[in-house]
C-alpha cells in the first residue's frame, strides 16, 4: 500500500531555537517499508501545507498517517484530515503519537468520520498489522492493538519486542538542513533509551510507557550513529545515561568506530551527580550542550512537582556541568499562581546565573496527573493553548500581567544569549555556518521579539475554539495508574528499573509520597 506519513506544522518554541527532525514517526515510516509498503514522509515544520496538497494530489496515497506528539497540533491536524478526505475520499486516515494515544475519542469525533482510527502507542509495534488489516480485512481494524474507531476499541497497545530491531527512515526526511538546535545546526536525532522510571506529575513521558525503561544496545546504538551524516546530534532520551554503564558502553562503542560529533542531551541533576564520569567520558566524545530539567528554585517547588530531587543536588548538579564545560540550559516552570514579586526573584536568578534559562507554564496536559487533579480549573479547552507557553489555569495576576512578567522574565534569555550578544561569542561558528550555507542558527538570534510578546499571546486566547476537549471526570482521591498509563506497566523490565529510580529517589531523601 502507499502510505503518506506527516508530520504536522511547528510550535511556538521550534520558531526560535531549535528545529529537529521527527524521530518517532521515521520508526514508524520504517516498520511500515519493512513490511512491504510504499513510504513517503512529509515534515510539515519545513513544508508548507500546499506542498502537503500537492503531494497527496500527485501521488494518491492510500493511507495518510498524521503523528501527534504534541497536543497544540491537534486543531491543525483534524482540518488537514478533513481536507484530505474530500481530496481522496477512499484513503484511509490514521493518527499516532504521544498525545493523540490520550485524546483518541476526542480526536475521532473532531473529526466527524475524516479520521478512520487512532492508533496509541509505539507505533513500530502495530503499524504492520493495522495496514494488513486495511488492505485485506478492513472489518479486522479494530483487532489491532492500540487501534481506537468510532465503532470500538482494539486489544490494549503492545510494546516493541526490542529498540534493537528499530530503524528510523532517516532517508525520507527531504530537508535534512533545516533541523537544528542552537549551534548545532544542521542537527539530527538519535535514540539511546525509550521511558523514564520517574513520575513527575506535570509530565507524561513515564505514563506513555507504563512508566518503563528500555535501553538500545550500545552496538546497535553506536551503529545507528554510523548512518547519521549530520555533524550534530539530539539525543531525544527524557533523562540521557541513568545507567552509567550503558552510557559508557555506548561511548565505548562510538570511541571504536572513531567518528566525532557534537551532542545535545537532557537529564536530571540527580542522574549527572551520580553518573558524573559518564558525562565527562562524553564531554571528550563531543558532548556540547546540556538540558537540565531544574523546574523548581525552592523546595516547595519541587515537591509539589514530585520531583524527587533536592534543590541542594540541582545546584550541585549545575555547578558539575559547568565544570564539565558544556553550554547548559535549565528549564524552570512558571505556576500561574506567580506574582509579580515571584516573577522578580526568578528573573533576579536567571540574571545571576550563566546557563540558558527556558521558562514554561506549568500546564496539566491529559497523561499527566496534573490533569487529572486540575482540569477543573482549567480556563480554556483549546488544545493550541497547550504548549506550555500560555496560562491555560487561572493566573493570580490579571492575565495581561502574567504574560508581560513572563515574557520580561523570558527576555533575560534573549538578552543574555541571543542577539549581538551571542554573535559576538559565536562569531567564528556562525561565519562557518554562513559559508556552508547553514542559516538557521544565525536566523534564530533575532527572532525573540516577533515570537515573544505579550500582545499576541493574549490575542491567542481570543480566537475562536474550532474544537473542545472533553475534561476528565471529576478528581478522585488516588488516581488509578489505568487512567493514566498508555501501555500499561509491569513486566521484568519495568520493575527492574524501577529500582533503579528508587535507588535515586533513596540518594536525595525527599521523602515526598507516592
Ligand atoms: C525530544 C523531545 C522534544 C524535542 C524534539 C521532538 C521532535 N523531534 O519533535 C524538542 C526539544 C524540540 C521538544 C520540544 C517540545 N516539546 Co517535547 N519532547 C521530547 C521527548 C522527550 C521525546 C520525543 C521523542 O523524540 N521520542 C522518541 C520517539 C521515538 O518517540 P515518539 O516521537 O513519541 O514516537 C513514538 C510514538 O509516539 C508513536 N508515534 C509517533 N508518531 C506517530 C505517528 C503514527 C501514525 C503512529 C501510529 C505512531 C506514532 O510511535 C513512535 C515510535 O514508537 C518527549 C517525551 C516523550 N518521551 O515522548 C517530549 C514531549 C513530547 N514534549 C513535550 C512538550 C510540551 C514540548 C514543547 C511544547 C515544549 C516547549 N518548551 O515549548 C516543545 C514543542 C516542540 C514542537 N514540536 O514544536 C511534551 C508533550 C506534551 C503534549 N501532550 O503536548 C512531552 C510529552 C514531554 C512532557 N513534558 O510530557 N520536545
Ligand atoms: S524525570 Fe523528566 S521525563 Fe521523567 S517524569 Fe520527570 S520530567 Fe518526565
Amino acid at each position: 500500500m502507499k502510505l503518506l506519513a506527516v508530520h504536522p506544522g511547528p510550535l511556538m518554541y521550534t520558531q526560535i531555537y531549535l528545529r529537529l527532525e521527527p524521530l518517532g514517526l521515521e520508526f514508524v515510516a520504517e516498520a511500515a517499508r519493512q513490511a512491504g509498503h510504499q513510504v513517503q514522509l512529509i515534515d510539515l515544520q519545513v513544508e508548507t501545507h500546499k506542498a502537503y496538497f500537492k503531494r497527496i494530489e500527485r501521488w494518491q496515497p492510500e493511507v495518510v498517517a498524521f503523528s501527534c506528539n504534541y497536543l497544540a497540533n491537534v486543531p491543525e491536524i483534524i482540518d488537514l484530515a478533513k481536507q484530505t478526505k474530500e481530496k481522496l475520499p477512499h484513503s484511509f486516515i490514521l493518527v499516532g503519537g504521544h498525545s493523540a494515544s490520550f485524546v483518541p475519542r476526542d480526536i475521532l469525533e473532531h473529526g466527524a468520520g475524516a479520521i478512520n482510527c487512532v492508533l496509541k502507542g509505539e507505533g513500530e509495534a502495530s503499524i504492520a498489522l493495522l495496514l494488513q488489516a486495511i488492505e485485506h480485512d478492513p472489518q479486522s481494524v479494530t483487532k489491532t492493538p492500540g487501534v481506537v474507531t468510532v465503532d470500538g476499541e482494539g486489544p490494549p497497545p503492545r510494546f516493541v519486542e526490542s529498540l534493537d530491531d528499530l530503524r528510523p527512515a532517516r532517508d525520507l526526511l527531504r530537508h535534512r538542513r533545516k533541523y537544528f538546535i542552537g549551534v548545532l545546526d544542521p542537527c539530527a536525532s538519535i535514540e539511546f533509551s525509550r521511558g523514564c522510571p520517574w513520575d513527575c506529575v506535570f509530565c507524561s513521558a513515564w505514563t506513555f510507557y507504563g512508566r518503563s525503561y528500555r535501553v538500545v544496545s550500545p552496538d546497535k546504538a553506536a551503529a545507528d550513529l554510523m548512518r547519521i551524516k549530520e555533524p550534530n546530534v539530539f539525543i531525544v532520551d527524557d533523562v540521557a545515561f541513568i545507567q552509567a554503564h550503558h552510557g559508557f558502553a555506548i561511548g565505548e562503542a562510538i570511541m571504536k568506530k572513531g567518528t566525532r560529533k557534537k551532542y545535545y542531551l537532557e537529564t536530571r541533576g540527580d542522574v549527572l551527580l551520580r553518573n558524573k564520569e559518564v558525562f565527562q567520558f562524553w564531554k571528550t566524545l563531543g558532548l556540547t550542550y546540556m538540558f537540565l530539567g531544574i523546574e523548581a528554585i525552592d523546595e516547595d517547588g519541587l515537591r509539589r512537582h514530585r520531583k524527587r530531587v533536592s534543590l541542594g543536588t540541582n545546584f550541585e548538579a549545575l555547578e558539575v556541568a559547568r565544570s564539565l564545560g558544556l553550554t547548559v540550559a535549565v528549564n524552570i516552570i512558571a505556576d500561574p499562581d506567580w506574582d509579580e514579586e515571584r516573577f522578580n526573584v526568578v528573573r533576579k536568578w536567571c540574571l545571576d546565573i550563566p546557563e540558558i534559562v527556558n521558562i514554561s507554564v506549568n500546564t496539566p496536559y491529559p497523561g499527566t496527573e496534573t490533569w487529572h487533579t486540575e482540569a477543573r480549573r482549567v480556563q480554556t479547552r483549546d488544545y493550541r493553548l497547550y504548549d506550555i507557553q500560555h496560562a491555560v489555569l487561572p493566573t493570580k495576576l490579571p492575565l495581561p500581567r502574567f504574560y508581560e512578567e513572563l515574557v520580561k522574565t523570558q527576555q533575560v534569555l534573549n538578552q543574555k544569549h541571543l542577539g549581538w550578544t551571542a554573535l559576538k561569542s559565536t562569531a567564528k561558528i556562525a561565519a562557518g555556518h554562513l559559508l556552508r550555507g547553514q542559516t538557521n542558527f544565525v536566523k534564530m538570534l533575532w527572532k525573540f521579539n516577533r515570537v515573544y510578546n505579550p500582545q499576541l499571546q493574549l490575542a491567542d486566547h481570543q480566537r475562536p475554539v474550532p474544537y473542545a476537549m472533553t475534561l476528565p471526570p471529576p478528581p478522585q482521591d488516588t488516581i488509578k495508574p489505568e487512567l493514566l498509563y498508555i501501555h500499561a506497566p509491569g513486566g521484568r523490565q519495568g520493575r527492574a528499573i524501577d529500582a533503579v529510580a528508587e535507588q535515586f529517589v533513596d540518594a536525595t531523601r525527599m521523602g515526598t509520597s507516592a
